[in-house]
């Protein structure tokens, strides 16, 4: 495809699309290099998911001390986290004095979604259309997009004849929303609903939690992080960090060697009530090595985390309707303060979709199977069109005119989780092949950050103008993902690593299970054995990876 180059308004070295966590530290990286570049930013600020999910309650779910940036001193040094987990206000106002302290704002531009991309082969580089009608060029373009960012739609039946308020919890309104003396009916259980139903209920006159599948929760045992704490623990930063980075999900946790199928009842239940009293994602996975591949070991977790639902809500019935039944830790466990507690509240109904059947939302609310339920406003925490969705939002076209969308047809395909074939120049930051979503994300896109700029330092250096993979490369790498996953209870939930939360998306386990520390050993391979998998040319158009994996 050819464009004129009167339309071309803006030239670039390298496009960034998204500011958040990822957007901003490739920004950071790419001035480093001396590369022209712009970010696109969809919100009307920094952010990314922290700028749009604001939704009470909304909390990162990794320790503040690990799910922060490392690459400044200087940033470590003048950011105080105030609690063991950062809620979403505190991180947007951390990612907003990154962009003050690195003045990284003067090269975004809020409030623009980024429509199409389209690869020149003559010219070696995209071609980027935004919303607001102006065209861009830049040779590098970096997708730096999130994976929990395209919400999944409330295409409910019924919903246009609503007359009250409804909000996506992944589009939270800036003003906030006042629950005051409302009935309010939250519709999903993911990590999302059971964050925001506690505090909505602490407002609201009534909350109606409309439930298909109950999920696991941990308890978060938050606290505000003391002074001497904060000293100790910064004191010893660059050693948390670099057992983070060598562990399996991005977390100084050490990785457990006792295996749950060869333990005995009492030590089953003690170093889950451990972990428990810890709180935590990982209060229960990090019991045992044998956690997410063994389904006996497996189901003692179940049974224990079922066991606290018990305990703790009082009605036996709504009690066991809460009580999931996957695999721990399959579907992404939430982390929670007083979800379950809320529920012993007079003001807090669960509503057991498996049991009535939802029918429609009507114009005063939601009807079921079992009768209508009166609402003024509906909360929908039904997730998001992960990992892949805000990627395929974009048209993008690659080479010979193939788009992203035809390629990843029947799921997505990628090298390293980086870069995907046909598709030169264009990086992908924590997307699917990647450890991502399954570990510290902010560990994650720091690294895959650090990669890229490397990877376009190497090509400045060397003169080379175009890099892309092979698709042999690429089948290899999700040959590889798929074994890893294969060895693991993960295949088998109905989650969104798998796209099962999207009806017809194609079902395929998106993310990389072997961990944080192995995919970096694995990434510094690639580099060592001169960028293994990748193919460079010189001269723009002039080499292409068909026929030489
Ligand atoms: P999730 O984890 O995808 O959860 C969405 C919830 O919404 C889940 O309980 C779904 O039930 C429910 N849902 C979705 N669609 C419907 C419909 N049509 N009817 C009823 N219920 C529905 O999204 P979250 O926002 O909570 O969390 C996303 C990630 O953000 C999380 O994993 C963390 O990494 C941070 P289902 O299980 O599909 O039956």
């Amino acid at each position: 495809m050819r464009t004129n180059a009167k339309e071309i308004a803006n030239e670039f070295d390298a496009i960034v699309v998204g500011s958040g966590f990822a957007g901003l530290y490739m920004l950071y990286r790419l001035r480093e290099l001396g590369l022209r570049s712009r970010v696109f930013e969809r919100g009307h600020d920094v952010g990314g998911t922290w700028y749009w999910n604001r939704y009470p309650g909304a909390r990162c779910d990794i320790e503040s001390f690990d799910y922060q940036y490392s690459f400044s001193e200087e940033l470590l040094k003048d950011w105080v986290w105030t609690e063991r987990y950062a809620s979403q206000p505190e991180i947007l106002a951390y990612l907003s004095h990154v962009a003050d302290r690195f003045e990284l704002r003067s090269d975004i531009q809020f409030g623009t979604t980024v429509r199409s991309m389209v690869w020149l082969e003559e010219a070696a580089h995209w071609i980027v259309k935004t919303d607001d009608g102006s065209t861009s060029t830049a040779r590098f373009c970096i997708m730096a997009v999130g994976n929990l960012s395209l919400i999944k739609r409330p295409d409910f039946e019924g919903l246009g004849d609503f007359q009250g308020e409804w909000y996506h919890t992944g589009m939270w309104p800036e003003e906030g929303v006042d629950f005051s003396g409302k009935r309010v009916g939250i519709i999903g259980t993911g990590s999302t609903g059971i964050q925001a139903l506690p505090l909505i209920a602490e407002e609201a006159a009534q909350v109606l939690v409309f439930q298909r599948t109950p999920n696991y929760s941990m308890p978060a045992r938050n606290r505000p992080i003391a002074q001497d704490e904060r000293q100790e623990v910064m004191a010893h930063f660059r050693e948390r960090r670099r057992l983070c980075e060598e562990s399996e999900a991005g977390t100084p946790m050490p990785a457990p060697t006792a295996a749950a199928t060869e333990a005995s009842e009492e030590e089953i239940r003690s170093r889950y009530e451990t972990g428990w009293q810890r709180g935590g994602i990982s209060s229960l996975s990090y019991a045992f090595s044998d956690f997410f591949t063994s389904e006996e070991a497996n189901k003692t977790a179940q049974e224990f985390a079922r066991s606290k639902i018990r305990e703790v809500v009082k009605n036996p019935e709504v009690a066991e309707a809460l009580s999931p039944e996957h695999h721990i830790g399959t579907k992404r466990t939430a982390v929670d303060t007083n979800y379950f507690q809320s529920y012993n509240r007079d003001n807090v109904t669960l509503v057991d979709l498996r049991r009535t059947a939802f029918e429609r939302v009507i114009a005063d609310g939601i009807r079921t199977s079992g009768g209508s339920y009166q609402l003024d406003v509906i909360v929908f925490a039904i997730g998001f069109d992960a990992m892949t969705g805000a990627l395929l939002d974009i048209d993008i076209t690659g080479r010979a005119g193939s788009t992203l969308r035809e390629v990843w047809q029947e799921g997505p395909v990628t090298y390293l989780g980086l870069v995907t074939a046909g598709f030169p120049n264009l990086f992908l930051v924590t997307g699917p092949g990647s450890p991502g979503v399954l570990s510290n994300m902010v560990l994650s896109i720091e690294q895959h950050v650090q990669f890229i700029a490397s990877l376009v330092d190497h090509m400045q250096l060397e003169d080379l103008e175009v890099v892309d993979t092979s698709e042999d490369a690429e089948a290899g790498w999700v040959a590889y993902v798929n074994e890893l996953a294969d060895q693991t209870l993960y295949p088998k939930a109905s989650s969104w690593y798998l796209g099962a939360n999207i009806p017809g998306k194609p079902r395929v386990f998106m993310p990389y299970v072997g961990g944080c520390g192995r995919y970096r050993r694995e990434c510094d391979e690639v580099v060592s054995n001169d960028y293994r998998g990748f193919f460079f040319g010189a001269n723009a158009g002039a080499d292409t990876p068909e026929g030489r994996a």
